[in-house]
Order: C-alpha cells, then sequence, then structure tokens
C-alpha cells in the first residue's frame, strides 16, 4: 500500500546491499539488514496493539536499532514521538497524559518509571547496546511485509517544543513536510551517494533525525553514527567522512582543540551548523584554521529547514541564507502582522510545504501561530536584504538557546517560585563560550517568612522536575526586580547586569 514517506525515504534501500552506516572506516550495517531489523520491529509494534495514527512515544538512547524504530514507526502508520532522554518523571507524565502513546519505548533502566506513567503492558524497553523487550520481540518476530497505507497529510511525528506560557506544545509533522524537506536539503546541499555524514547529533530532534537521518536516507549515502558529540571521538571520525552537520558549540568546540586543523579536514565537503546562532567571529575562525567556510541555516522543530546559505553561492557569516526553494518568507510587524520594507527589523513568518499542520489539540495555540493565509509566525526578529539573505537579529519569545537546546524561562520560572521562601523569579539567558546561552536565575526571596532559601536549596527543588539541561548555571538574589512602568520584568537589563560574570 502507499505511504508516502516511507515510499520515497526508504523503499529504494531494502533490497539494495549498500551500507548505511560506518565504524572505524569500514561498513557495520547494510541498507538490507537494517530494513530487515526495521520489519521485525514493525511486526512487534502491530502485535503490541499500534495501529495507524497511533502515537509511538520514545524515551531512548541513540543506536543503530533506535533509529530502526523510527523506520518502523513510519512503516506501521504510527506517529513517532522522540523524546530528549534528559527529561525527568514529571516532564515525561505531561508528555504522556497529553499525547496518549499506544506505546512508550523507554531505556530498561526506566522501565519502573514508564510503568507508572502509563500501563505496564504499554512499555516496551530497548537499551543503547540494543537489549530489552523490543529487542528480544524482534529477534523472534517474522519481518512485517506489508506497509500503512500514509498520505501526505497524514501525521509522521509529534515533537514536543516548549511554549512561552510553559506548557509544552506538540507540533505535528505531516509525512509530507518531512518528505519535502528532506528532497529539497538533498538537492540544496548537493548531497549523494557518495556521501559519509558524521553523525553525532542526538535523534530526538528535528537536526539529528530529520535533517540529517532524513537526507541520508534520502540521498541513498551512508552515517557515521555516534553516541553523542565527545570531541575525541569526533576527530578521529573526520578523515572518514565527507560532510557534518552539528549546533555552533560542535564547531566551537573543535576550534578549541589544535589537532582541529586544515589537513585533518581538508578532504571533507561540507561543514553544516544550525539550531542556535553561529557567531561571525566563530565562522571567520573556521574559516582561517580550516579553509572551509561552514554553511549556516536556520529552521524550527515546527517547520523543519527554511532558509540556508547557499551550496555554491555566497556563504555570508552572520546570515542564515536564503529562502530554500518551495520556501517563502517576509518580515512583518508585531502586532499588525503587516510586511515590512527590505532591511527593516520584525517577525519572520514562512510558509511552505515544510510548515506543519498545528499543534496538537491546541487549536487556540494554532490559531495564533499560524494565519490563514499559510504562514507561520516564527517568533524570530529577522531582517532581509535586497539579496534575499535573512539575519536573525533576535527574538520577540521569551527563549533560551544553550548547545543548541531550548529552554523556556517560563517553565523555570514557576517551579523556582513554588519553592519555600521564593517570593519571585526572573530566568534570562546570558552569553557562555561554551554553549552559546547560559541559564541564569535571578531570585527575590520571600520577606520575613522565616525561610532561608539559597541556590542549593532552588537546584535541590528543581532537580527532581526539570532536565539538567534546563537547570539554572547560576543563581543570583537580589531585594527586587527591575520593573517598567507597566510592572513589566525588565529582562533586558538583567541580561545586561549579568552579562559580564562567568556563568562556567
Ligand atoms: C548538556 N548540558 C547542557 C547542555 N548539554 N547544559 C546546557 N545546555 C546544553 N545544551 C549539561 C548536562 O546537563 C550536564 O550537566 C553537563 O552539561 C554535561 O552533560 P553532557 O551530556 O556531558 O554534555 P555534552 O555531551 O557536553 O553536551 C553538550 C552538547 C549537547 C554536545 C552541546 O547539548 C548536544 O548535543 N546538543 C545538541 C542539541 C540539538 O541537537 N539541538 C537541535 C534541536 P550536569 O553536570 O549538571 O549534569 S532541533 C532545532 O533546534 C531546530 C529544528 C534546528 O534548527 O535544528
Ligand atoms: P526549535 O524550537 O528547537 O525548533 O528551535 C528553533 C529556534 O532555533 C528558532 O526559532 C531560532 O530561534 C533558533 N535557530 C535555529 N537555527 C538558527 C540559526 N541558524 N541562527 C539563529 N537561530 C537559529
Amino acid at each position: 500500500m502507499p505511504n508516502h514517506l516511507f515510499d520515497a525515504l526508504f523503499s529504494a534501500r531494502t533490497q539494495g546491499d549498500g551500507t548505511l552506516f560506518m565504524a572505524d572506516g569500514v561498513p557495520s550495517f547494510d541498507n538490507k539488514t537494517f530494513f530487515d531489523l526495521s520489519a521485525r520491529i514493525a511486526s512487534v509494534l502491530v502485535a503490541a496493539g499500534v495501529a495507524p495514527g497511533d502515537r509511538i512515544a520514545v524515551q531512548v538512547h541513540k543506536s543503530i536499532e533506535a533509529l530502526a524504530l523510527y523506520i518502523a514507526c513510519v512503516r506501521v502508520g504510527g506517529v513517532f514521538l522522540p523524546l530528549n532522554n534528559a527529561y525527568t518523571q514529571s516532564e515525561l507524565q505531561y508528555f504522556v497524559d497529553d499525547a496518549t502513546p499506544q506505546v512508550f519505548i523507554v531505556d530498561p533502566d526506566s522501565e519502573t518509571i514508564a510503568q507508572q506513567l502509563t500501563s505496564p503492558e504499554r512499555v516496551l524497553t530497548l537499551s543503547a547496546t540494543a537489549t530489552g523487550s523490543l529487542m528480544s520481540a524482534a529477534v523472534e518476530a517474522a519481518s512485517m511485509i506489508d506497509v500503512a497505507d500514509r498520505g501526505p497529510e497524514d501525521l509522521a511525528a509529534i515533537l514536543y517544543t516548549s511554549g512561552t506560557t510553559g506548557r509544552s506544545k506538540g507540533a505535528m509533522l505531516t509525512h509530507d513536510n518531512l518528505l519535502s524537506n528532506a528532497q529539497t536539503l538533498v538537492e540544496y546541499w548537493q548531497f549523494s551517494q557518495d556521501d559519509v555524514l558524521l553523525h553525532a547529533l542526538p535523534i530526538f530532534h528535528t537536526h539529528g533525525l530529520f535533517v540529517a537521518s532524513n537526507v541520508i536516507l534520502l540521498c541513498g549515502g551512508s552515517m557515521i553514527f555516534q553516541s553523542k558529540f565527545a570531541l575525541d571521538d569526533v576527530l578521529s571520525a573526520l578523515p572518514q567522512a565527507t560532510s557534518m552537520m552539528g549546533v555552533p558549540t560542535f564547531y566551537t568546540r573543535l576550534l578549541s582543540d589544535e589537532r582541529f586543523n586544515h589537513d585533518l579536514v581538508s578532504h571533507m565537503r561540507l561543514f553544516i551548523s544550525g539550531s542556535a546562532p553561529l557567531l561571525a567571529d566563530t565562522h571567520r575562525q573556521f574559516e582561517h584554521r580550516t579553509g572551509q567556510r561552514i554553511l549556516e541555516r536556520y529552521g524550527m522543530t515546527e517547520t523543519n529547514m527554511n532558509t540556508s546559505n547557499p551550496y555554491t553561492g555566497e556563504r555570508i557569516a552572520g546570515t542564515v541564507g536564503l529562502p530554500l526553494p518551495g520556501v517563502c518568507v517576509r518580515v512583518c510587524d508585531q502586532h499588525t502582522h503587516q510586511s515590512l520594507p527590505i532591511g527593516e527589523v520584525g517577525v519572520l513568518h514562512v510558509q511552505g510545504p515544510n510548515v506543519f499542520k498545528g499543534y496538537w489539540q491546541m487549536p487556540e495555540k494554532t490559531a495564533e501561530e499560524l494565519l490563514p493565509d499559510g504562514f507561520f509566525i516564527t517568533g524570530d526578529l529577522a531582517t532581509i536584504d535586497d539579496q534575499g539573505y535573512v539575519t536573525i537579529v533576535g527574538r520577540s519569545k521569551d527563549l533560551i538557546i544553550s548547545g543548541g537546546y531550548n529552554i523556556y524561562p517560563k517553565e523555570v520560572e514557576l517551579l523556582i517560585d513554588e519553592v519555600d521562601g521564593v517570593s519571585e523569579s526572573a530566568v534570562i539567558g546570558v552569553a557562555h563560550a561554551d554553549f552559546g546561552e547560559a541559564v541564569v536565575a535571578v531570585v527575590v526571596a520571600e520577606d520575613n517568612s522565616g525561610i532561608s532559601v539559597d541556590a542549593a536549596s532552588i537546584i535541590s527543588a528543581l532537580e527532581p522536575k526539570l532536565a539538567r539541561f534546563k537547570l539554572p548555571k547560576r543563581i543570583e538574589f537580589v531585594e527586587q526586580l527591575p520593573r517598567n512602568t507597566m510592572g513589566k520584568v525588565q529582562k533586558k537589563s538583567l541580561r545586561e547586569t549579568y552579562a559580564e560574570k562567568s556563568t562556567a
């Protein structure tokens, strides 16, 4: 039966004997073995009651088997719901309650927690080394031959993205959102079956899952699949790669090591950066060291990739390039949504086959951000120059991006404000040499509450509730927060005050 994403991305590979994964310069996993594995995992999902349209929540370590699980999910017509490994039980509770997955696949170490979050018979396990109940059932299972019938507008995935109110929103991505973007990127970045992509990103976000993996699956290339970004491992794999995708922290860490030099990467075809601003200075240092110019692109969970510096044309440091083919962008007034003249700063809107279908079970939020003419309000402040290059100059949304992960201050503030002895708080992002931005909390203690509150007690109250990457790297106590005449906390002034001090 036709399955829009599976047919285009995977079918051509299922019978081929080419390589999908490389390790230490040699093929480690061929296409046929990989797709047979995904077909057996698909049988296990069907036996677990998964029907087309059901959500499949996944919080597992990165592995080849975890990627096969994603493909199995597409094969059975499920809606893939990947979750950051760092999420705590209380964060997971929200996602499970909101998305009501038919199955929840977790690392064996988290099995008991998962069984408390949903009914135990819905929980399957997959470890980093391919053990667990999912894999033992897959070894015994027959390959699922039939592929579920799914059209372009059917959902392929829900990815949660935090909201400015502190409540996460599930971005609904269709088969065509994912396929059209992968097709565009393969062509635009000239990926081919000769490519070997160094893949050190997590696979629970758009960047590592869709941009990196879908592009390689579609073009017929292969990947060096590393469990995480570890500097020594990346340096030793670079000689076998042709291309690499990363967040800016990957590139600043590489530049901090003298082994990363011209000779090590002179064979490389392409370095791509995204998910957070790449400093123009990093861009220039990279070129100075290697003779190569990083290609910076810009995207969002809700839209996949929107703009990119060109492959053959000029890659301009500090810009995110031109709209991708088929994608329209405009800069608009924040309040009226009217287009602004070239060069003016406004909110960036995007439209195209890449733009999501809306937020899961949040029609009002969807209507606020997805306009009737199909343009999505990104919340990023940008300018477009007369050549069409887009520069992101800030954000109208209160968001911190740290090492490529998004942290919404409201979520952290609400939890700090619940701590005994805290009157109120403001959470801001300040410049950080490694992560780009770091989370800093500015806290007002309650007068006369008799409870003494300090940084350690706040962190220990947050730890069970928040993923560790969201925890403040620093907590400052003040008598009162700066407010404007309307009573609104002046975060800009706080950012200026705390910019200088180290968060390391
Ligand atoms: C880890 N830690 C962090 C971060 N990562 N703190 C702040 N920000 C981070 N990004 C904390 C951990 O909680 C831990 O704290 C300590 O740092 C060390 O953890 P470890 O896991 O060893 O860190 P690492 O391996 O050095 O990880 C840093 C990293 C990683 C390699 C930059 O965060 C990463 O892979 N980031 C990529 C994120 C990504 O893929 N984003 C794409 C989103 P403690 O010691 O207290 O426990 S998709 C997207 O944005 C759109 C669509 C787009 O355009 O792509
Ligand atoms: P996410 O919600 O994880 O999809 O993050 C999307 C946000 O990351 C965007 O709205 C931007 O603020 C930011 N972003 C992604 N790529 C870039 C880039 N190249 N430069 C600046 N910001 C970026």
